[in-house]
C-alpha cells in the first residue's frame, strides 16, 4: 500500500472504531518503514479529530466516541515503541495525573478523558478510580505533574475534588499545577466554588481545556 492509502485506512478505521485493523495497519506502517509519528499524524488523528466534531455537534455518540478512543489507543500502543526506538517522541504537551476520586467507582468516563488527552499529545498518568487523596497528591509530586484532573460521578463524591485542591495547597504544590475536574454533577459553579481551574462537559473538551491550561 502506498503512503496515502495506508493513511486513509488508518482514518477508517478510526471512524469504524476498529481496533484491530487500527492495530494491524500500525503495524503495517511500521513494517513498510512509515514515520511513527506521520503515522499518528496524518493516519489516526484526522479520524479522532472527526469523531471528535462528530460528536460535539451531535451527529455521533458515545459508543462512537469510545471504541474510536479505543482504537486510536491500540493504535498509539503499537506504534509508541518503535517511536522511542527512532527516538522521534512526539511533543507532549504535559503530563497530567488523572484519577476518579476516592469513593467513586465509575471508571468509564475518566477513562474516556485519559485515552483522548494521550490520543493528544498528553503523557498520562491514570491512577484509576477509588483513588484516596494522599495518593492523587503524592503521585503529582512524584512525576511532576503540570495538571491534576478528577473525575467525580456521584453528588457524595464531587467534594473530593475539593480537598484534593485543599491537599495540594497544604504540600504547597497549589501554585505548580493545575487541576481540571470533571464527571456528570460537575458544574462552572461548583468550579468557581472549589477553585478549579478548568472543566469540561465531556472528553472532547477535556482535551481542548488541558491545552488551554498548558498555553497551547
Ligand atoms: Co452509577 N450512578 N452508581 N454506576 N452510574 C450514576 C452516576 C447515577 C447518576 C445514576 C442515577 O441514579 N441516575 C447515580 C449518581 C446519583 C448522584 O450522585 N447524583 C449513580 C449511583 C447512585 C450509583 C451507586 C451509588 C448505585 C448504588 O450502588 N446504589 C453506585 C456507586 C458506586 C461508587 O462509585 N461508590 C453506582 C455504581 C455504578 C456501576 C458500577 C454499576 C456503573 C459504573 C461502571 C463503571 O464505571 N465501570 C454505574 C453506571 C454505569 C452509572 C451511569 C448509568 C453511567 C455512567 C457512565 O459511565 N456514563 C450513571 C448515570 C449517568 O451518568 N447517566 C450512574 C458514560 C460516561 C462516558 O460518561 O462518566 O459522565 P461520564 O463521563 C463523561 C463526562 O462526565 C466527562 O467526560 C466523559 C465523556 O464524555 N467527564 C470528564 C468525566 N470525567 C471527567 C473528567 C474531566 C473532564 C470531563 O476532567 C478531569
Amino acid at each position: 500500500m502506498q503512503n496515502e492509502e495506508i493513511f486513509k485506512a488508518m482514518t477508517q478505521s478510526i471512524l469504524d472504531g476498529d481496533s484491530d485493523v487500527a492495530a494491524a495497519l500500525a503495524k503495517q506502517a511500521i513494517d513498510q518503514g512509515i514515520d511513527p509519528l506521520e503515522a499518528i499524524n496524518q493516519g489516526f488523528v484526522p479520524g479522532v479529530n472527526y469523531v471528535g466534531d462528530q460528536f460535539s455537534c451531535g451527529n455521533m455518540f458515545l459508543p462512537e466516541l469510545v471504541m474510536a478512543g479505543e482504537a486510536m489507543k491500540t493504535a498509539i500502543s503499537v506504534l509508541e515503541p518503535e517511536m522511542s526506538k527512532r527516538g522521534t517522541e512526539r511533543k507532549v504537551y504535559g503530563k497530567v495525573v488523572l484519577a476518579t476520586v476516592q469513593g467513586d467507582i465509575h471508571d468509564i468516563g475518566k477513562t474516556l478523558v485519559g485515552t483522548m488527552l494521550a490520543a493528544y499529545g498528553f503523557q498520562v498518568y491514570d491512577l484509576g478510580v477509588d483513588v484516596p487523596i494522599p495518593t492523587v497528591v503524592a503521585k503529582a509530586r512524584e512525576v511532576g505533574a503540570d495538571i491534576v484532573a478528577l473525575s467525580a460521578l456521584l453528588t457524595t463524591t464531587m467534594v473530593r475534588q475539593r480537598d484534593v485542591i485543599e491537599a495540594l495547597k497544604d504540600i504547597g504544590l497549589r501554585n505548580k499545577v493545575k487541576v481540571m475536574v470533571g464527571g456528570a454533577p460537575v458544574t462552572q459553579e461548583w468550579v468557581q466554588q472549589i477553585g478549579a481551574d478548568g472543566y469540561s462537559e465531556d472528553a472532547v473538551g477535556a482535551v481542548n481545556v488541558a491545552k488551554k491550561l498548558m498555553g497551547v
